[in-house]
């Protein structure tokens, strides 16, 4: 399998994130892909490769191009206003407020186009973010002309942006833009399958109304997990794209029994539903060890669930989103695709 990775993630290395009320290192950094890279190389992923330059036109096709422009534009802006320190959101609008009046400060801004604080900006977010949806077009090309998987490693992650918004480390959503990059090559039903242990909301957000990319995600329920506003089961899409939403949130202490059942679910209904491609939402947050998610995964466990991915047999890109317990990282990321590549 051939794995697309771009140097340039190191350009986004925010110091701080604000957790539990302290600044700490952000538990999103940089070394989570040299685990992962480290034990592709180990485990005989030989096929390691930058990336071709970034395709903005899908890119565009999809996100808010005042969104865009604010990610290219907020370092320059923030130190202009003199600011001293990364961008981190301290205003964000609530209810009763106006979620439709775009404010003119760059302080304004930012709580306007985010929506978790945790995640902060720094002079070389907007490279790193190209850098990683790169990674992800290179993969979603490789696989349209004929592989039948690849992987992007890609940082930062992407299934928690929205069309106008980051937060929860993400930028631009990778996977998103795979999945409308196959649609774009004229492939008829895409499907997304997150098995990332935080519900891809910004994924979720994107393809919401529409009939043609089937999104499917197991996370831990909103009422004890981030995102905490969205993940609910009774999601289901609407107009067209009702009945193309699947949400498993599922409680804290879920064990591989219970979360296999639901990934056999979500992947006997992409089937049912008639995917001809798939991209996998790929975090592997779901370990037992995960320093901010609760469910009790062990490392073969992503073996297995790779291989009932690989079962489906379907043209699938993968693309790198959560997982924070470090020395594992690259260990559950790899076991996925080699239970995949098993099957
Ligand atoms: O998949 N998403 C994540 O791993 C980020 C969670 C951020 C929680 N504050
Ligand atoms: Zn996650």
């Amino acid at each position: 399998m051939r794995i697309f990775y771009s140097e340039n993630h190191r350009l986004h290395f925010p110091q701080a994130e604000l957790s539990g009320g302290e600044l700490v290192t952000p538990y999103e950094r940089p070394s989570r892909v040299e685990y992962v890279l480290n034990r592709l190389k180990e485990r005989g992923f030989g096929d390691i490769v930058a990336p071709d330059a970034v395709d903005m036109a899908p890119v565009r096709s999809l996100l808010d191009p005042g969104y865009l422009q604010f990610l290219e534009t907020a370092w320059d802006a923030w130190k202009a206003a003199g600011n001293a320190g990364e961008i981190i959101a301290s205003n964000i609008p609530a209810r009763g407020m106006h979620l439709d009046r775009i404010p003119e400060s760059i302080d304004g801004k930012v709580g306007y186009y985010c929506h978790a604080s945790e995640t902060a900006m720094t002079r070389g977010t907007w490279g790193a973010a190209l850098s990683s949806v790169a990674s992800a077009q290179s993969a979603q090309r490789h696989v349209a002309s004929g592989a039948t998987a690849a992987f992007a490693l890609c940082r930062p992650p992407g299934h928690h942006a929205t069309a106008d918004q980051f937060g929860g480390y993400c930028f631009i959503n990778n996977a998103a833009v795979v999945a409308q990059m196959f649609r774009d090559a004229g492939v008829g039903r895409v499907a997304i399958l997150d098995i990332d242990f935080h519900h891809g909301n910004g994924t979720q957000d994107l393809f919401y109304e529409r009939a043609d990319v089937l999104f499917a995600s197991l996370h831990g329920a909103p009422q004890q997990a981030y995102p905490h506003f969205i993940g609910y089961g009774d999601e289901t899409g609407r107009g067209a794209g009702e009945g193309c939403n699947l949400n498993y949130p599922m409680p804290p202490g879920t064990g591989y029994d219970e979360w296999a059942r639901a990934l056999d679910d979500a992947i006997a209904k992409i089937g049912a539903w008639g995917a001809e491609a798939l991209v996998v939402s790929l975090g592997v947050d779901a370990f037992k060890k995960d320093p901010i998610s609760f469910f009790k995964l062990e490392s073969e466990d992503f073996t297995d669930a790779g291989r009932r991915i690989g079962r489906m047999k379907l043209p699938t890109v993968f693309c790198m989103e959560g997982g924070y317990a470090v020395e594992e990282v690259g260990i559950n990321t790899v076991n996925v695709l080699e239970g995949f590549l098993d099957a």
